[in-house]
């Protein structure tokens, strides 16, 4: 917990939390809450759910341990990011199957180019896919070879406790709730901010029969 000095009525020192202002968030990390509609929401459901039938989700493990990650995954793009024991990394195919990813849909390519007029084309779409007990711990996003396109984010289905820190692993975080059809941009600082899902509100949407909770994260990977 981030304190303060102050002082109490008697004049005498206390520490009191310090409430993190919105300004507190790394420059450059722009939150756009309910920027898809409900409608265009279901539709790019099922533009995913598309994609998953050509590129299934799959569960990545931990390198070195092989210990599983809670979040199954997928990509479409010409790169998408795999883990397994020998490492992360981006690759043009699916490790199960062997096929290339789908393309990006032009609905992502097209928020892309709304969010980041500026930077290259994505090269990769991640798609994690959150049952109620799925979390990601505190990361970096520093496979990519090219820092100066942000990342952009989409949420669908079920809220989420998000965390997000600073480009230092022990700097100060903050946690907020992304719902679905909220859009994150990372770029600038928070390119390389730490971040993490704590974890997710179960029945806090009904995009999703099941519930749950798929994140889509567009990146440009490589120099352009
Ligand atoms: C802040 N995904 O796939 S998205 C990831 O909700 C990842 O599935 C989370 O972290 C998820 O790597 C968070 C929001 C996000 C994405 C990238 C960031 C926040 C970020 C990069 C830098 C800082
Ligand atoms: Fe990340």
């Amino acid at each position: 917990m981030e304190t303060a000095a102050a002082r109490d009525a008697a004049g005498a020192e206390v520490e009191t939390e310090v409430t993190p202002k919105p300004d507190d968030f790394p420059t450059g990390f722009q939150l756009f809450p309910d920027y898809f509609s409900r409608d265009q929401q279901d539709n790019l459901l099922d533009i995913i759910r598309d994609c998953l039938r050509a590129a299934p989700l799959f569960q990545p493990v931990m390198p070195r341990t092989g210990k599983p990650f809670s979040v199954r995954m997928s990509n479409c793009g010409v790169l998408g990011w795999v883990s397994d024991t020998n490492g992360y990394r981006y690759q043009p195919t699916h490790p199960e199957t062997g096929a290339p990813w789908p393309p990006i849909p032009e609905i992502l390519t097209t928020l892309w180019s709304e969010l980041a007029p500026e930077a290259p084309p994505p090269e990769a779409c991640l798609i994690n896919f959150y049952e109620d007990t799925a979390r990601m711990g505190l990361h970096q996003d520093k496979d990519e070879a090219f820092f100066e396109a942000p990342v952009i984010s989409v949420s669908l289905g079920d809220t989420a406790v998000f965390r997000v820190g600073g480009s230092d692993r022990k700097s100060p975080t903050r946690s907020m709730k992304l719902s679905s059809g909220d859009v994150v941009v990372l770029g600038g600082e928070s390119r390389l901010a730490y971040h993490g899902i704590d974890r997710v509100l179960p029945n806090t949407s009904t995009l999703m029969r099941n519930g749950g909770r798929v994140n889509l994260t567009l990146r440009r990977v490589t120099k352009p």
